[in-house]
């Protein structure tokens, strides 16, 4: 670390072995499209877009104006029972993304709050029906959720559970994870083999009854927990047991939202369109915190049977539709469409796929998965030690200028949606050198 003033004791750092951290911090200063600053002078290109959020590239011009823009007008405005323009603005160019059908949007602060958010309406919802009953979910096992109570619970990864009681949301069963690497290792974008587990959804349906279960959530393409594109026809059975016995069906698009296929939605990309969606990240490319949640209209209609003049839905955030964060989004979905972003990252897909694939011979690869914008590689652990080969790859690739994401023993790749092959060649080169250097 360059700065040997700066005081590392105080910031308890987030999903971080903070000890192993601040023996060794890695440090970025400052970021301009496809790239970071370290804090000692060097370009490191960003392979996996911040956290997944910096889908447009880093400190775009269009966005950074309107959000100091902004700051210059409104700072903060109420969305309780008041309103301001910009709130509005934001959610009408959400819904003018969302699949058809999909037009009100309901705006937390993050992908947690949205997931917290989407919960409560489908309980509210079935509610509002005088089907009250309905009051369990069906997550997925190494499904993530966020970190919210909700969202651990209906969550499916076992160590953001352990500590925290296990599962603290009452009433809530999981589906099976589709990976498997016997039937489906190295599979280019959806695996063939997978989609009769999406029908294990009938087992929990007749175990609970349908008159229990308020909604399924799951993530159209697993990200946090190693990227598992859903298999050939798994999304379509769930929506199709939803439908049969009247279950919400809720994708949480966090990851897979503003662009990461191609489509503004993964319910686009699939052609399978849920009842919520939950989304944050690249809905303001990761400038200010904003989460939504974008509801079926005959969810919010539902809801609007409450005496005039009472509120509909007891719940919201200080911060929701926040001027700032408004004013962020507005910049960024107009940047999305203006440069047709979405689209014209879609020739990458298979640039990065031919990339992660060639990956396959090298040495401790077990694994290739990819869909869209997004690849990952997945290692043999270490005996013992789960995680350290992965986390000794990123350390070094960053060290040689590239920041790559891991999970568990797999390399996550997602770059922002501007990559260009140049990049891609960089990305995969170091990570290649990489490979076969660590034991
Ligand atoms: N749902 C999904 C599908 C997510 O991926 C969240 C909810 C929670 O969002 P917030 O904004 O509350 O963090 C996420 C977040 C990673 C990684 O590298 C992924 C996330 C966050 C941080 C790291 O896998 N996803």
């Amino acid at each position: 670390m360059n700065d040997p003033h700066l005081n590392l004791e105080n910031f308890w750092m987030p999903f971080t072995a903070n000890r192993q951290f601040k023996a060794k911090p890695r440090m970025l200063v400052s970021a301009k499209d496809m790239h970071y600053t370290s804090d000692d002078g060097r370009q490191v290109v960003d392979g996996c877009a911040g956290l997944w959020c910096v889908n447009a590239g880093h400190n775009r011009e269009e966005i950074i104006s309107a959000i100091k823009a902004q700051l210059d007008t409104l700072d903060f405005a109420p969305t309780f029972q008041m309103g301001h323009p910009m709130a509005f603005k934001a959610a009408e160019k959400v819904a003018a993304l969302a699949p058809e059908g999909m037009n009100k949007v309901f705006f937390a602060n993050s992908g947690s709050e949205s997931v917290d958010s989407a919960l409560k309406i489908a309980l509210a919802y079935h509610r509002a029906r005088g089907e009250g009953t309905r009051t369990k979910f069906i997550g997925r096992e190494r499904g993530y959720h966020g970190v919210g109570f909700g969202g651990i619970s209906v969550g499916g990864i076992p160590l953001n559970r352990k500590v925290f009681g296990g599962q603290l949301l009452p009433g809530v069963d999981h589906l099976p994870h589709t990976h498997n690497l016997r039937e489906a290792a190295f599979s280019r974008g959806q695996p063939k083999w997978g989609s009769h587990l999406a029908e294990d959804l009938e087992r929990l349906v007749a175990l609970h009854d349908p008159s229990n279960i308020a909604a399924v959530i799951v993530e159209p393409v697993a990200g946090s927990t190693g990227v598992l594109p859903p298999p050939v026809g798994y999304l379509e059975t769930l929506r199709a047991i939803c439908d049969k016995h009247g279950i919400l069906l809720i994708f949480d698009e966090v990851i897979s939202g503003f662009g990461r296929l191609g489509t503004p939605f993964a319910a686009q990309y699939f052609n399978v369109t849920p009842d919520l969606i939950c989304c944050a990240k690249g809905i303001t490319n990761a400038t200010i915190p904003m989460g939504a949640v974008i509801a079926k209209d005959h969810i919010f209609d539902a809801m609007m049977n409450a005496p005039e003049g009472m509120i509909e839905l007891f719940h919201g955030y200080t911060y929701s539709g926040h001027p700032v964060a408004a004013a962020a989004a507005v910049a960024t979905l107009d940047l999305y469409e203006q440069t047709g972003l979405f689209e014209a990252s879609r020739p990458m897909h298979s640039a990065i796929a031919d990339a992660a694939h060639g990956m396959r011979e090298l040495p401790n690869v077990i694994d290739v998965r990819n869909i869209g914008l997004i690849a990952a590689i997945e290692l043999k652990p270490r005996d013992g030690k789960p995680g350290a080969r992965a986390y000794e790859t990123m350390v070094k690739c960053f060290e040689r200028g590239v920041l790559v994401r891991i999970t568990g023993d797999t390399i996550a790749l997602s770059p922002p949606l501007i990559v260009g092959q140049s990049h891609l060649d960089e990305i995969f080169d170091t990570l290649g050198d990489v490979l076969r250097t660590i034991d």
